[in-house]
């Protein structure tokens, strides 16, 4: 176990077996991280015991196995609240991942709320899953969904943004850190901002939980989400913080098991938070898996990680922008853990599948962004994704990669 105060990439790599692979002759360097991340031997293992040792359902049994269960799921909920710095653990909630959170907040928060001509405001470098959600729930009410405005550099402008806050505002939509783009938005001083104007604010803090300390009090956050598989967790599970009054008075989202306190034909009636948003089974295993993997990235000297982190982008960037032909995608002054960039001559998909070869895993594509292609104007990019295990040999073999994408086409 690496302690908070010897964050050393060489140790902590050691912890990830995954990374020991290798793809051919070629070691594998995973630069992918920000469609997902790899899983440490602490989250392998804690998952591991608990099939071996306390599988059960929760909430139900009154047998020994089922209590055991339940015991390190409610402490998994707990380490959550820490990890989110919230008030309370009732207001972490379990979902299937990011995408369901905001699905959950449209449908539960919005819908019942929203009338014809409310506006729902969303940068423009939003993950698709931070806009068709609204877009359905526009639909189903009349409300209208308006883009804020982004610069040239992939920073959302905020005189614009300031000018489009109004009283019909009612919900306000930002990612704290872009996937495509990398830009960390200043969300403390917009969510103010917001509610100055009436509005609820919901965080889509995907790529945030892997590399920023997050304190959803601190920042006021009204809805706040997260997608468990890219901070080192498991698949299948992403946490939807909400402020306590707010999911009091939401309806629930899905009916079932667990999320009821009497049904009848006549009725049912529904059980406080957070059961009321959690109907069914949930990822038991997964969600003690989590837990692991939160107490162990606490551990971790978080601000050295993050200081780790700008330094492989800082790397990157440099060693990339002295090729010729490359094109960097997104130069916000804040930025985190992401290097989108094109080429003159390749197709992103091109780059991709000659770093393939040289045992480099990127992502190529629009990285479910378009509406932020479009505005800055390509049609896709090639995204290098760092973790806090990828190290400085692993970005110049990118960048040699990229200098053999070059010979290539030219
Ligand atoms: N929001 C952001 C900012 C994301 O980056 C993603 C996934 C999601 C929401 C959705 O998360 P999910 O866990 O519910 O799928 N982003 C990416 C990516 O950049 N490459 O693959 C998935």
């Amino acid at each position: 176990m690496v302690t908070a105060t010897s964050f050393s990439v060489e140790a902590i790599r050691k912890e990830f077996p995954i990374l020991a692979t290798r793809l051919g002759d070629k070691p594998l360097v995973y630069l992918d991280n920000a469609a997902t991340a790899q899983k440490p031997q602490v989250t392998l293992d804690a998952m591991d015991e608990f099939w071996r040792t306390s599988n059960a359902n929760i909430h139900r049994g009154v047998h020994h196995l089922s209590q055991m269960a339940t015991a390190q799921f409610d402490t998994a909920r707990e380490t959550v609240r820490r990890f989110l710095g919230a008030r309370h653990a009732h207001e972490c909630l379990f979902t299937k991942g990011c995408t369901e959170g905001i699905n959950l907040v449209a449908q539960s928060y919005a819908r019942p709320r929203l009338k014809p001509a409310d506006e729902i405001l969303l940068s423009t470098m939003e993950h698709h899953s931070n806009i068709v959600p609204w877009q359905l729930v526009a639909e189903q009410t009349g409300a209208i969904v308006r883009p804020i405005p982004i610069n040239d550099d992939g920073e959302i402008d905020l005189a614009a943004y300031g000018r489009l806050l109004n009283e019909r505002t009612k919900i306000v939509g930002l990612v704290h850190i872009s996937n495509s783009l990398g830009t960390i938005n200043p969300i403390k001083a917009m969510i103010a901002q917001a509610h100055a104007a009436g509005a609820v604010v919901l965080i889509d803090g995907a790529q945030a939980g892997p590399h920023l300390p997050i304190d959803v009090q601190d920042l006021d956050a009204d809805f706040y989400t997260l997608s468990c598989h890219k901070i080192y967790a498991p698949t299948g599970m992403g946490v939807l913080y909400g402020k306590e009054a707010l999911l009091e008075a939401m309806p629930p989202y899905h009916g079932g098991g667990d999320m009821i306190r009497t049904v009848s034909f006549e009725g049912s009636t529904f059980a406080g938070l957070p059961n009321k948003f959690e109907a069914g089974t949930p990822n038991v295993g997964g969600v003690v898996g989590l837990g692991a993997t939160l107490k162990w990235l606490m551990a971790l000297d978080r601000e050295e990680v993050e200081r780790h982190e700008a330094e492989l982008v800082g790397y990157a960037e440099t060693l990339l922008s002295d090729i010729p032909g490359v094109r960097l995608i997104g130069k916000a002054r804040q930025k985190a853990a992401i290097v989108s960039f094109v080429m003159d001559t390749a197709h992103p998909h091109d780059i991709g599948t000659v770093l393939d070869a040289e045992g480099i895993a990127i992502r190529a594509g629009h990285h479910c962004c378009m509406p932020v292609m479009e505005r800055l104007g390509v049609p896709a990019t090639a995204r290098a994704s760092f973790g806090l295990y990828n190290t400085r040999e692993e970005v110049e073999a990118l960048a040699r990669g990229v200098q053999k994408v070059k010979e290539i086409f030219g």
